[in-house]
Order: structure tokens, then C-alpha cells, then sequence
């Protein structure tokens, strides 16, 4: 019974672990990363939204460029891209920029 007490008292002692999960990224720095992980889409941000020519895609930039690339993948427009209608996007990005 007393050990039990002291158990419970451990429990109660080590600090609520402080691992709350990591807020989610802003959209823009996942925005940033698909660019980034991608020369394709890379080059692609770069022609069509590289809006101060710094040949660099800011965050607002890649959002812009995201939001674009989505809707030339999302060919079901059900809002999400999956992995075939990226490969496609990316396809059709390839072949015509
Ligand atoms: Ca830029
Ligand atoms: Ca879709």
C-alpha cells in the first residue's frame, strides 16, 4: 500500500512532459519546402512567381505558387493533391515550361 502511495507521488512529481506536439508549420513554410524538395516546381515558382526577381521564392511567393500548382493538379478539384495528380501536374509542368 505505501509503495503504491510513493508511485503515485512519483507520478505526480516528473513535470508534465513538455512534449506537446510542435504547433503545425505555417502553410507558407510548407509551401516554401514542396518547392524546395522539387526543381521542377522550383523552376517553375521561379518563372511564374518570382515577383521581385530575386531568384528565390519568398513565402509569400511559394504560397502563391502553391495555390497555383494546385489547381493545375487538383484535376478532381475535390482539394487535395494526391500522389498521382502531382506526378501528372508535374508532368504537364515539365513537358510545357
Ligand atoms: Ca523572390
Ligand atoms: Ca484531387
Amino acid at each position: 500500500m505505501r509503495s503504491l502511495i510513493v508511485l503515485c507521488a512519483l507520478a505526480f512529481a516528473v513535470p508534465a512532459a513538455a512534449q506537446s506536439t510542435p504547433a503545425s508549420a505555417p502553410v507558407s513554410a510548407r509551401a516554401v519546402e514542396l518547392f524546395e524538395r522539387d526543381w521542377v516546381l522550383m523552376n517553375w515558382a521561379l518563372k511564374f512567381h518570382d515577383k521581385d526577381r530575386d531568384v528565390l521564392i519568398s513565402p509569400s511567393e511559394a504560397q502563391a505558387a502553391a495555390g497555383e500548382f494546385r489547381s493545375i493538379a487538383d484535376g478532381d478539384s475535390d482539394g487535395r493533391v494526391t500522389p498521382g495528380e502531382y506526378a501528372s501536374a508535374r508532368e504537364f509542368i515539365l513537358a510545357r515550361h
